[in-house]
């Protein structure tokens, strides 16, 4: 009888501590979800690397790498994540003129960049490997923020 007894307490106990395992499973696996919670926004803007090339009349490969999409728009104020992927080029490290921002993107990976600006105006997400024609560029993209 006190055997029983016994038994049945502790298949109670085991009942309510593995519930509490399960819930407290199911609320940490939430929590590591940030895109599921509710009211929280998450804004982001894909971009990836490209290449345009061709030949001229006199057999000279030219080619220039760029930044896709070349503009992008972003509300003053909000929160956002520039994404980044790696298609052509090895690699493309980069600055935002008027920020601290740099980073590099390379070839095959995602680079995320949180952004924020709260002054309006044109910044240029720019290649430092190709900035300009002489560089295999202009490798600009315009980010306008309004
Ligand atoms: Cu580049």
């Amino acid at each position: 009888m006190t055997l029983i007894y016994v038994s049945r307490k502790w298949i109670y106990v085991s009942f309510i501590g593995l519930t509490l395992i399960i819930c407290g499973w199911l609320l940490f696996d939430e929590k590591i979800v940030p895109t599921t919670k509710v009211g929280d926004e998450v804004y982001v803007i894909n971009m990836v690397t490209g290449e345009f090339k061709s030949e001229t009349e006199d057999g000279k490969e030219i080619e220039a790498y760029r930044w896709d999409p070349g503009t992008i728009y972003i509300p003053k104020g909000k929160n956002i994540t520039l994404s980044i992927y790696g298609v052509n080029g090895k690699e493309h490290p980069f600055m935002i003129e008027g920020t601290d921002i740099k980073g590099n993107v390379k070839k095959g990976e995602e680079t995320l960049i949180p952004l924020r600006f709260d002054e309006e105006g044109t910044y240029r997400l720019i290649c430092l490997t190709h900035p300009d024609i002489s560089h295999n560029g202009p490798m600009i993209a315009y980010i306008v923020v309004d």
